[in-house]
């Protein structure tokens, strides 16, 4: 199954906790903190990959999670760093937080690598605590952890070409014809139903067409199927419109072509803005096809490319045509978009409020602090005391009406407050 947009959770590793350890060694005395710092946890780094074409492994697996980093440990080893997880993606898939719908990356370019996340920072090891006045710090930093993402992947083909029409014109056919993509022909209404890309090779020359199903009247509106499709030709570079010049079902190829102008234009003036060529396809069927083709060009003011995808007639006029056109556009385009990040917490930020009667502080100050704390240390819980103290938390905490023995909340930690 062929899928253009996908949803997927990503979360870089978690940094690994520092350590506590002594040095020790046969006949000296007291020698000093040597507890490691933790490992940084790994990145989430997404690729462009050209031999990917649709978004479709990611209905299997929806969850990505980059490596933590392992614990530092005794004569200040620092831990293991978590390996950065790169996740594969065609080119032209647009990266979003699913959320506010903020674009992350587009990426672009064949082995193009963008971090989306980065892993947490390692906790700080006891040694690195040391000072003058505290030389046995008896506690170390936990590593910093991470929060998962919502994603959001959308695939916008990158082709040079887009190959339009009316359904069953001949679309998928000429592309069949023309590159090595063999997407599924029948003599029947929409049977193309996912866009298919070919690599076109032309002499030393060679571009990507997309097929995409076809369009009818009213599909910019969302009626029948092909509003959606047309986001996969919303950056191609040439639009080649395809007629059924032998009105084989009873239809006026200058109306089909009008209406699914009209659609263009609906749905993008970009898009419609775009050069395009117009090809007669099933030139083969009618006896007077060179009479409807004049007609037809005159009807629509364009020149006309005469084809047949069954008897390959006009097809390598239609190459040369669409490759010299290719020579003079400018080269394909990234999206614009502003870069959306997520925020690193604010350092120095907290905010008190209270909750069922406890005393809750949030904010990247405390919450870096509290990474800090060994709450079974003594030694560590003062230091903690006078750092909320000395940054004004104690105060705030007054101020919001705190009396002796109420609780204070912090992440995880949960102690009484004494004045
Ligand atoms: N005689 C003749 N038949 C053709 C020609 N090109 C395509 N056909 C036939 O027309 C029918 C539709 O062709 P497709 O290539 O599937 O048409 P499409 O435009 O991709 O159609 P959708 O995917 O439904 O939008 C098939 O039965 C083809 O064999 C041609 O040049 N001459
Ligand atoms: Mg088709």
């Amino acid at each position: 199954m062929f899928l253009d947009v996908a949803t997927i959770y990503i979360k870089a590793g978690n940094g690994g906790d520092g350590a506590v350890s002594w040095h020790r060694e046969k006949y000296v005395l007291d020698g000093g903190p040597d507890g490691g710092d933790g490992g940084a946890g790994g990145d989430i780094v997404f690729e462009g990959d050209p031999g990917m074409t649709s978004l479709s492994p990611f209905r299997f697996t929806q969850h990505f999670r980059a490596e933590n980093g392992e614990k530092g440990s005794g004569k200040n080893c620092t831990g293991r760093s978590g390996e950065d997880l790169v996740i594969k993606v065609p080119c032209g898939t647009v990266v979003k937080d699913s959320e506010t719908g903020g674009i992350l990356a587009d990426i672009f370019e064949a082995g193009e690598r963008v971090t989306i996340l980065k892993g947490g920072r390692g906790g700080r090891g006891n040694a690195k605590f040391a000072t003058a006045l505290r030389r046995a710090p008896g506690f170390s930093e936990t590593g910093e952890k991470t929060v998962e993402r919502k994603i959001k992947l959308e695939l916008k083909t990158i082709a040079d070409v887009g190959l339009v029409g009316f359904p069953n014109v001949g679309k998928s056919t000429i592309l069949s014809v023309v590159s090595a993509a063999r997407p599924k022909i029948a003599n029947y209404h929409f049977t193309t139903l996912n866009p298919n890309l070919g690599v076109v090779r032309y002499f030393d020359d060679s571009f990507i067409m997309a097929d995409i199903p076809g369009l009818i009247e009213g599909a910019a509106d969302g009626a029948g199927l092909g509003h959606s499709f047309l986001r996969h030709i919303e950056r191609v570079r040439l639009i080649v419109h395809v007629v059924d010049i032998s009105g084989s079902e009873g239809r006026d190829p200058a109306e089909d072509y009008f209406a699914i102008r009209t659609e263009l234009e609906k749905y993008s003036k970009s898009l419609a803005g775009l050069p395009e060529i117009v090809a007669a396809n099933k030139s083969d069927i009618t006896p007077d096809t060179e009479d409807r083709v004049k007609a037809f060009s005159e009807k629509i003011g364009k020149p006309v490319i005469t084809v047949s995808a069954a008897t390959k007639s006009g097809l390598n006029e239609l190459l040369f045509v669409i490759n010299e056109t290719l020579k003079t556009l400018p080269p394909k385009k990234r999206l614009e978009y502003r870069k959306f990040e997520y925020k690193e917490r604010d350092k120095n930020s907290f905010s008190v409020h209270v909750e069922d009667g406890s005393y809750v502080v949030t904010g990247g100050y405390v919450e870096e602090l509290s990474r800090r704390v060994v709450l079974s240390d003594p030694e560590s819980f003062r230091w903690f005391q006078r750092a909320l103290r000395d940054k004004g938390v104690i105060a705030e905490l007054k101020k919001a009406g705190i009396k002796d023995g109420d609780t204070v909340s912090i992440l995880d930690i949960d102690f009484e407050y004494w004045e």
